[in-house]
Formats: structure tokens, sequence, C-alpha cells
């Protein structure tokens, strides 16, 4: 509203207004209140190729160490204001590490995750427990556990980072600690925590329920035959797929069966090649990643291309529909836990325009 415009009096006010650290609700009542969602994310794509090109070049550049802790490079989503943020919630980077290098230890009140599209030698170790990081793995960091990295193979290795940064930043809740500069560097195949919790269905009798998964790898061998199943017994006709061709599976806390972290949802999907989803959308966002296969994101009006290792940042509200043009296997995060925790989330099918 411009000041000219107005009786002088209402003008006058205005100016007190501001001069008392004070904002009427009228003036601005559409963008504080809308009605629906108004994202300042975009939909927004970011190309494997070109994100393991740059990763390589800060890998010959840029040493990796105590300070700046990691050679993570965030995606940026170009709705955000230059914020190094996938979404108003979500942090995703590529994190690089060349062989014999070694991530400090550290710990930090968010929450994170690895996802493997490729590569191999780096072990993740999380509270002394080290986990090998391979493709199609997700590996749980949980908020204030300690976690350092280091690689023990022969070639370079990028992988995906998820983490609840921008969310923890908004609520001032963020604390760190820097641990100590050497990480355990052994190789086992199999961590501790998946020697204790990673048995179907069982959990030791003595443990407690704990908020965030006390399992630190999900394996791809379990996640791939769990989805196989799911679109054989769903073609059969006994159910558990989300539609025809289209099988999820979500990675969660043994102790509770809620989420595998407190503040993301983390889920692999597949679809059949040729399968078709329904346009969905959903409070909170989301980042998508391409694990194997080709095919199409439509986002919001936008046709996005996806091939292996494709990110896409999915804002709140935006409807989302996939095609698959091979079988399409996708990771998938999301700030969906926290929306539910708050009474705020929201979903619904998007109808077929003009139907
Ligand atoms: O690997 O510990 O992408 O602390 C951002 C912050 C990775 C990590 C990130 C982190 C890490
Ligand atoms: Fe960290």
């Amino acid at each position: 509203m411009i000041a000219t415009d107005l009786d002088p009096a209402l003008a006058r006010l205005y100016a007190d207004f501001e001069a008392a650290d004070l904002r009427p609700l009228w003036t601005q009542r559409e963008d504080l209140m809308p009605l629906s969602p108004r994202p300042r994310a975009r939909p927004h794509a970011w190309r494997w190729d070109r994100l393991r090109e740059l990763a390589a070049r800060a890998g010959e550049l840029v040493p990796v160490g105590r300070g700046g802790e990691r050679r993570a490079i965030a995606l940026a989503n170009p709705g955000l204001a230059g914020e190094p943020h996938a979404t108003p919630t979500l942090w995703a980077a590529i994190q690089y590490l060349g062989p014999g290098e070694v991530a400090p230890a550290h710990r930090h009140t968010q929450a994170a995750f690895r996802f493997i599209v490729e590569g191999e030698g780096v072990w993740t170790v999380v509270n002394d427990d080290p986990v090998e990081m391979r493709p199609g793995d997700l590996l749980l960091t949980a908020s204030w556990d300690w976690h350092g990295h280091h690689h023990a193979g022969d070639r370079p290795m990028v992988w995906l980072d998820g983490l609840d940064i921008p969310l923890v930043g908004q609520l001032d809740a963020g604390f760190f600690e820097f641990g100590p500069e050497t990480v355990d560097r052994s190789t086992p195949h199999r961590s501790r925590s998946e020697e204790l919790w990673g048995h179907p269905g069982l959990r030791p009798a003595a443990a407690l329920d704990t908020p965030s998964s006390p399992l630190m790898a999900y394996r791809w061998e379990h996640t791939d035959r769990a989805l196989s199943a799911q679109l054989e017994l769903d073609a059969a006709g006994h159910g558990g797929a989300v539609e025809p061709g289209h099988a999820a599976i979500r990675f969660a806390n043994p102790t509770t069966g809620r989420d595998a972290l407190i503040t993301l949802r983390t889920e692999m999907h597949r679809l059949r090649a040729g399968c078709v989803s329904a346009t969905r959308r959903a409070t909170g966002s989301a980042v998508w990643q391409v694990f194997a296969g080709t095919g199409v994101a439509e986002l919001g009006g936008e046709r996005i291309e996806l091939a292996a290792g494709d990110l896409v940042a999915l804002p709140s509200w935006c409807p989302l529909r996939l095609r698959a043009h091979t079988q399409l296997d996708l990771f998938t995060f999301s700030d969906a836990p926290v929306y539910e925790a708050l009474g705020l989330h929201r979903s619904e099918i998007v109808p077929e325009a003009g139907s």
C-alpha cells in the first residue's frame, strides 16, 4: 500500500505502526494466510552427470578436514534466494571422498542419511560402528549420533546426503560438536547395528523403543526384494502396492514402526516399465533421486526427463506424476513426519484436467 494514496491520518497510523514495530494483518492477509500453500521453492532438477563432474573438480581442489568437515555440495533451490536448501526444510548434497581420505568425526542435532547411487569403498562410522556404503543402501545418522567417514577403496566415491538442516535452522535448534580427529578405519561388511537389529520382525527383547531407528543400514538386497515381491503380489491380485505397477516401501524404525528418522521420511519406489502414476500432491516438500531406470517426472506444469542419479526438488502442494520408460527405481525423502506430528499433513490425488 502506498502511503501517498492514503488519508493523511491513516498514513500517519501506518507510519506509527512501523515505528512501533507493529504490522496490520489486513494489508497482508493473503500473504500471511493464503487459500492454499504458496511455496517459494520451485520444482527443479539437477543432473547426475553434472553433479558428479563438479564434485570431482571439488575433489581435486578442496581438501577435506577439520573445520569445513565435509566436501559436500548442496543443491540450492532457485526459488530460495541463494540459500543452500533444496526445499525450505531439506538439505540435499553431493558428498565426495577420495581414496584414503577421512571426513572427521562430529555430531549435530540435525538428522542425516546417505543414499548411494554408485561407487564403493567408503565406510560411515556411526557411534564407533563402521557401516559400509554400497549402491542402493540407505545409511542413517540420527540426531546427535557421532559420525565420520573413511575411504578404504581405490576410486573416488560420490553419494547423496539428506539432512534437516534448513528445518533445524528455522527452529533455532542446531547444536554441533567436534569429535576425535581419527575414525575407526576398519572395514566390516556388516555393522554391529545390523547384527543386532537387521533380522526381519525380530528385536532384541531387552531393547527399549527409540525415537530414531537403531538400525543404521537398510541394504539394497532387502529393499529390492521387498519391491519385487510387492509388485508381483499386487499383480496377482493380493494388493499391497500404491497403485497398479507402482510399489513403494518406507524405511522404518524397527522399535516403533514409524519413520526411521524423526524428522525425515525415506522411501523407495519402483514403477514397472510403462507405468504412469496418478498425479498426487501433499503438504511438505520432498526430494527424489533416480536410483535406476529412465522416465519422466511431471511437476506442476514441468516435464522433467529422468535418468539414474538425477535429483528433483518437489515443493509443498506441487502435483507430481511419474512415468516409467523402463522399470524405474526412485529414492525419495521428505519432511512428512514433521507435518504429521503438527497436524498439517494433507494429501490428495489431483483429478485429470477435464474430468
Ligand atoms: O556427512 O556429516 O552434506 O554434517 C552436511 C553436513 C554431510 C556429514 C552434509 C554434514 C554431513
Ligand atoms: Fe555430519
